[in-house]
């Protein structure tokens, strides 16, 4: 059955969710989006999500054409209309339709589209055994070019390192900044332990805030860990106690080796197996209800 899609204030089939070929978040990656997942009936941290999608907008500087409010009601309206309780959600907005010249004004109004549809889960095994992952040549974006705190329609940068990845046999990258200092994956943050403490390095060294990185700080600190944002090199993560990568697809996710360096004994650490269950927990009762009528948003139907 196809789904159904909300493209510039319509529901529609997704045959005909089209967008021109002028549109310039095709033409030149000119726009921003969000990946957002639900749970449960709910979606998770979708009020983090809204706002880090208005922030980008703001810093590109475009217009989005409805108020924070609207969109929070287009994402549940799409899953509704989908009959959707769990799934992934891409909400884009482009700088819209112009003309073949770079000149953003010369676009009429910005193109919304929102997509939901059920996620391909990542497999149990991986959480248990954790990854492998290696750090790759192409650098982060740096922040004074094309800022990575902006989530962009242009993911070349990501996807070069996501290139390289693979070449090596691994499904993720770790990516330094200019600098050489750990920035973080293709798609993902990333977290080490040293001494006990959670450390992340932080936005400004050019690295997307993640929603589930702020959230897993979140947790870490109410059960009392550390918590520090500072930059780290890979020496750092090759002598760490753990490494997790974290993302709205992946979400709490063990490393296990890094450019071919075991991480500590090779397994999964206790403070990541401890944050990938408070993650789990809330992830099923976060956020606001697809279908208000239900006090529970639960799943037993
Ligand atoms: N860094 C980058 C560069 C990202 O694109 C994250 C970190 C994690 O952010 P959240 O808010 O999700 O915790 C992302 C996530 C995918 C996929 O298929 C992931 C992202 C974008 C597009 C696809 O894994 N963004």
């Amino acid at each position: 059955m196809s789904l159904i899609i909300y493209l510039d204030g319509e529901y529609v089939p997704e045959e005909k969710a089209v967008v021109s070929v002028f549109d310039h978040g095709l033409l030149y990656g000119d726009g921003v989006f969000e990946g957002i997942r639900a749970y449960n009936g709910r979606v998770f941290k979708l009020d983090d999500h809204l706002v880090r999608l208005y922030e980008s907008a703001r810093t590109i500087d475009m217009e989005i054409p409805l108020s924070e409010a609207e969109m929070q009601e287009v994402v549940l309206e799409t899953l509704r209309r989908n009959n959707l309780r769990d799934g992934y959600i891409r909400l884009v907005v482009t700088r819209g339709k112009g003309d073949l010249g770079l000149d953003p004004n010369k676009c009429i109004r910005p193109t919304v589209f929102c997509i939901t549809a059920s996620i391909q889960l990542y497999p149990e095994e991986l959480y248990e055994k954790g990854l492998i992952v290696v750090t790759v040549s192409t650098r982060r974006n740096v922040p004074d070019a094309v800022t990575p705190r902006v989530k962009s329609l242009n993911y070349l940068n990501n996807i070069y390192a996501k290139m390289e990845a693979k070449l090596a046999g691994v499904p993720e990258a770790i990516m330094l900044n200019a600098q050489g200092y750990v920035a973080e994956a293709t798609g993902d943050n990333i977290f080490i332990v040293k001494k006990g403490v959670l450390i992340t390095p932080p936005s400004y060294i050019g690295l997307l805030e993640g929603v589930t990185r702020n959230t897993v700080m979140d947790l870490a600190r109410e059960k009392g860990i550390a918590v520090e944002e500072r930059v780290f090199t890979l020496h750092d993560v090759y002598n760490a106690e753990e490494c997790f990568l974290t993302g709205t697809a992946a979400e709490v996710i063990p490393t296990v080796m890094v450019d071919g360096r075991v991480i500590a004994d090779g397994r999964p650490g206790s403070m990541t197996r401890e944050l990938i269950t408070a993650y789990r927990e809330l992830t099923k009762v976060d956020g606001p209800l697809i279908f208000p009528g239900e006090t529970t948003g639960c799943c037993g139907r």
